[in-house]
């Protein structure tokens, strides 16, 4: 049996699903997404889901379920079901699908907390902090900064310089495998029924962090990984699990490029803490590149705005602009297509 508030199972949520028309049937939560099916943990244990013909269609791709969703399903065997309908989302972390321009991909969600985790040795990045914040800025997903493997050595004054701009935003823990005060402070931070998602580049030291925290070899560690040899993965990988005492934890694959898909440039200011300034530039609609009396360019010639965090300003909106346009084609293109279509069928002779 599974407690399902344990999983961030709530009263909202209950409300969700008793206005649906199947309140009949059961509920749980996603806690791993294969190709085409689902795991769901549910009341009565844990269920592989396949989706209705009608939850299949007029979705984007984004808009199936991910790990972390709450979805409705009927029970057809002991341990399978069929998805019928998934409570509405929110807090989630989507990611630009990589070898696309306009398409989004969730890759969590109903999370409240996403560590962004950074090792100390080599992957400690501001610019990529900056973008992850900005990534969840608008889902109300509260960013928390894990910088791990201390014990390797690093610049404390450094680090902290360099995250200057940001801290008052981000709390920030510094962790390593062989402190467990490190580790004992993380857990303190995550309350029952939270969900935390890990994401940051592959080798930091995530799965290895899920496994301390929940005090069991859970997740597969690169270490592990290397000492079975490849091809030697079996089926046994888990994406959320339940941390002992408290919390629901989800690990991510390290992802290389996480393309953004936040348009909204006051977020974007206000992620850097540039916002301020934007008030203060003479034209309302100023885009701080080469206006008269633009307080940003002011502030960064004068250092109060740290060069490195004014050129990842305009790199962030260009590309989450480059993404608004491009789903913006994709719309036009996909609207005059059906035109087109309508069009054939009404009248099929005529050349089009
Ligand atoms: N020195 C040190 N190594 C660590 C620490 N945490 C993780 N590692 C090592 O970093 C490697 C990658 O860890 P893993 O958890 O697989 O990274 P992931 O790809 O982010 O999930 C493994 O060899 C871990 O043993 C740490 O705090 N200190
Ligand atoms: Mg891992
Ligand atoms: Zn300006």
């Amino acid at each position: 049996m599974n407690n399902l508030l344990l999983y961030g199972w709530n009263e909202s949520l209950f409300q969700q699903m008793q206005a649906t028309i199947y309140t009949e049937f059961m509920h749980g939560r996603v806690s791993i997404t294969h190709k085409t099916c689902y795991e769901v943990v549910s009341e009565t244990g844990t269920f592989t889901c396949e989706l209705t013909g009608n939850m299949l269609h007029g979705r984007e791709n984004s808009e199936y379920p991910c790990t972390g969703d709450w979805v409705i399903f009927q029970m057809i065997d002991a341990d399978k079901g069929i998805i019928l309908d998934m409570l509405a989302r929110q807090k989630t972390l989507y990611r630009l699908k990589s070898g696309t321009v306009s398409e989004k991909q969730a890759i969590a969600s109903h999370v409240d907390k996403a560590f962004i985790v950074q090792s100390l040795d080599d992957n400690f990045n501001v610019r990529r902090i900056e973008r992850f914040m900005l990534q969840i800025a608008d889902e109300n997903i509260q960013p928390v900064l894990v910088l791990t493997k201390t014990d390797l050595g690093f610049n404390k004054d450094e680090v902290e310089n360099a995250l200057k701009h940001i801290s008052h935003k981000i709390p920030t823990f510094f962790t390593s495998i062989q402190s467990q005060d490190s580790i004992d402070q993380l857990r303190d931070f995550i309350s029952i029924g939270e969900t935390v998602v890990f994401i940051g580049s592959s080798g930091v030291g995530k799965s290895t962090l899920i496994n301390v925290l929940c005090k069991q070899e859970i997740m597969q560690t690169a270490s592990i990984s290397d000492s079975t040899g490849k091809g030697k993965h079996t089926s046994t990988r888990r994406e959320m699990i339940l941390m002992e005492g408290s919390g629901i934890l989800i690990d991510t694959p390290g992802i290389k490029v996480f393309g953004v898909t936040n348009d909204d440039t006051d977020s974007l200011s206000e992620v850097l803490d540039i916002s301020s300034f934007e008030g203060q530039c003479r034209f309302k609609n100023c885009q701080h590149i080469n206006e008269k009396a633009c307080a940003v360019i002011k502030a960064v010639k004068n250092g109060d705005i740290d060069k490195g965090v004014y050129e990842n300003y305009l790199k962030l909106r260009k590309e989450a602009l480059h993404f608004t346009t491009s789903v913006h084609e994709k719309r036009k293109q996909g609207k005059s297509f059906s035109k087109m279509v309508k069009e054939v069928k009404n009248n099929p002779f005529k050349e089009h």
